[in-house]
């Protein structure tokens, strides 16, 4: 069987729950359409996101890579359709605030998600979920760990399939901060497996 290694991320800013974590903690285990679901959570943090998840891909050497992120205030499943060579945005959980720091010295400014984002877009759509094609993961940790893995897997010539989703809030984070709005947990796991069986 295939293994998809899953990523979320651990709780940060003013979010008390991270609904990407809680996912990919649910579906950890469990076999989706070809592939069986590791999961690992990520740290917030610029100086050790991008070594972490190095070392997850290294560890369970899997045929596909899937990156979850909240997205708090989106309203849409967003695939996300490039990663750029970007570091910048709001102190992280360790307190760093790097400003127009690039990511990797000699990187591209730019990586293509390699995931089939159309097609799970299309899918979500047809399974009557609001989604589409997001053209910007940002320049926080989601695009951090989005363009660190592609840029692994390019460098080093592997032929393993790697991308981004950004989620909106869930219906317990969307309570407790009170200003987003929110899914069921239920249909965020739901819509991540349709993007799973796309692949
Ligand atoms: N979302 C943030 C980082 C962690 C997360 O879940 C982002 O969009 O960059």
């Amino acid at each position: 069987m295939k293994q998809l290694l899953l990523t979320g991320f651990e709780p940060f800013l003013d979010f008390p729950i991270n609904p990407a974590k809680e996912i990919a903690d649910e579906l950890n285990g469990q076999r989706i359409g070809d592939y069986e679901i590791v999961s690992r959570i990520l740290s917030v943090d610029f100086q050790k996101t991008g070594d972490e998840l190095i070392q997850h891909f290294e560890d369970v050497k899997p045929d596909v890579v899937i990156s979850l992120g909240l997205a708090g205030g989106r309203y849409k499943i967003t695939p996300e359709r490039i990663a750029i060579n970007c570091n910048d945005g709001v102190t992280d959980n360790a307190g760093r605030k790097p400003e127009d720091e690039p990511i990797m010295e000699d990187g591209p400014d730019g990586i293509f998600s390699t995931l089939p984002i159309r097609k799970m877009v299309n899918h979500l759509q047809e399974a009557g979920y609001p989604a589409e094609i997001s053209n910007t993961a940002g320049t926080y940790l989601c695009n951090h760990v989005m363009y660190r893995m592609l840029y692994h897997i390019q460098t080093h010539d592997f032929s393993v399939r790697s991308g981004f989703i950004h989620i909106p809030a869930s219906h317990d984070l969307a309570v407790k901060h009170g200003k987003i709005p929110g899914w069921s947990h239920r249909d965020l796991v739901d819509a991540i497996k349709i993007c799973i069986q796309a692949l």
